[in-house]
């Protein structure tokens, strides 16, 4: 078990299976081993640990809810909740892979794919033998993916693919990519596109001061020829790529309660060390009030995320209800992170502690998989029956 004790006050354990426990509790040991301890050193050195991504692939994390069959783990979307809350109290990098390969990589290939295209691709993504990206952001559209530029048409037996992705999650080491693009028709279909066709290339983004330890990057299709064997048969329109991103969206809503449980820990326990005029600072009421605060925010998004993960495994959650999770829990981790940094004082910006680099992260994931304005106006029109985005 970890050195932290995270915060359940509202017992939610209580309403898990022992299955539950026993894969939250095998993931946090597994953070507590492997990441937590050589985490700091690679956000600082600005690299990505690649070597955990077979031992993610072990543990379970990747496709832990695509069936059996394919090779994935044939869990339910508590059970997906809890490892990406608790590979996130690790670091959010390591959370993303786990969930762009799970929710945007598999899930896509195994809810639209061929039965030949789910031969070939689960079984290796869910071990990790191979690694995928997911290209739907362009340098010209981000919030507005419906006004891709990225097309491509057709040639015989193969499609030709031209345009480019960008901020693409896991680019520069991914073996396959799944992208989004249009054909002639303006339809939006999605690639499976693989390293090594000819036009394609990964340049990697440098300069980050977010996400240090995941490598992100561009995705270049330069007349690439794609055979069309690899385009994914059973969808057509937006749709496709929305409908993944509602699952990963999930996955990050329970995130994003790993990172803050992690500072709010390390904060509390600071807070019971630390003295300053005489007395430890957990004893001022200043204090009290921060961390009581943050405990708050943490039980209400323990509480959401476990109720849309219900409505979910009952298939009864919709898109909307997502983004409000989303939206609500990583801001939540922000404002946690950001107080814990308070009550650590100087040390909180010192990688001796992980808070600084929590905040840094949740920048990030507040920003992607939708942006807090994008799921507050998602809201919006859920509320008025009014889009704010084409009206
Ligand atoms: P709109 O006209 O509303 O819809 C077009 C079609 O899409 C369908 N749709 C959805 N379907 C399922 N789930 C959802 N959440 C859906 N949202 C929309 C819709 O029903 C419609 O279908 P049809 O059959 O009627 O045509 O579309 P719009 O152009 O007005 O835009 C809507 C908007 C703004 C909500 C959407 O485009 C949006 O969410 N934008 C944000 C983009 C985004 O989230 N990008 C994420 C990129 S991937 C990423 O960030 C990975 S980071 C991973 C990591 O490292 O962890
Ligand atoms: P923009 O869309 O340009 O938005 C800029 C600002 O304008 C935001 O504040 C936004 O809320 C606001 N805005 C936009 N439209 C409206 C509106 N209608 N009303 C009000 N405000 C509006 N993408 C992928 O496809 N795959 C990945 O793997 C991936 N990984 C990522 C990894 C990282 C580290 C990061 C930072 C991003 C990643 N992304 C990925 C991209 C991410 O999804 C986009 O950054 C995000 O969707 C926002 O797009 P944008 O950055 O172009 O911002």
């Amino acid at each position: 078990m970890s050195f932290l004790q995270y915060p359940d006050y509202f017992r939610i354990q209580d309403l898990l299976t022992d299955e539950h426990v026993l894969i939250r509790n095998s993931v946090r040991e597994w953070v507590d081993k492997q990441v937590k301890p050589i985490i700091n050193e690679a956000c600082q050195n600005h690299s990505s640990p690649n070597y955990l991504i077979k031992q993610m692939g072990e543990l379970g994390v990747l496709g832990s809810f695509i069936p059996s069959k394919y090779g994935g783990g044939g869990f339910d979307k508590i059970a997906y909740g809890l490892m990406m809350q608790e590979l996130e109290a690790g670091d959010s990098a390591i959370r993303s892979t786990a969930s762009v390969q799970s929710s945007l990589v598999m899930y896509p290939i195994f809810l639209f794919g061929s039965e030949q295209q789910k031969q070939k691709y689960l079984p290796k993504l869910a071990t990790g033998e191979l690694v995928g990206s997911f290209g739907l952001t362009e340098p010209n559209h981000g919030s507005d993916p419906s006004a891709m530029e990225t097309k491509f048409v057709s040639d015989g037996g193969n499609v030709i693919l031209n345009g480019s992705k960008m901020w693409i999650t896991n680019a520069p080491i991914a073996d396959i990519a799944v992208v989004w693009a249009k054909d002639e028709t303006g339809k939006i279909s999605g690639l499976i596109v693989e390293r090594g066709f000819d036009g394609f290339t990964t340049p990697e983004t440098h300069n980050k001061w977010s996400l240090r330890a995941s490598a992100t990057g561009e995705l270049v299709f330069d007349a690439v020829k794609v055979p069309k064997e690899n385009i994914l048969p059973n969808i057509a329109g937006l749709k496709g790529p929305m409908t993944c991103l509602n699952s990963a969206r999930y996955g990050i809503a329970w995130g994003a309660i790993g990172a803050a449980s992690d500072c709010y820990s390390v904060a509390l326990n600071y807070a019971n060390e630390r003295k300053q005029f005489g007395k430890s600072i957990s004893a001022f009421q200043l204090t009290q009030k921060k961390l009581a605060e943050m405990l708050t925010k943490i039980t209400a998004a323990q509480l959401m995320a476990y109720r849309v993960g219900q409505l979910l495994d009952l298939e009864k959650a919709n898109p909307q209800q997502i983004s409000m999770i989303k939206r609500h829990n990583v801001n939540m981790a922000l404002e946690v992170a950001r107080e814990a940094r308070q009550i650590l004082g100087a040390m909180g910006i010192s990688g001796d502690y992980p808070v600084m680099r929590h905040i840094m992260n949740l920048e990030s994931v507040i920003t992607y998989e939708g942006t807090h304005d994008i799921h507050l106006l998602i809201t919006g029109y859920d509320i008025t029956g009014v889009s704010a985005f084409n009206s």
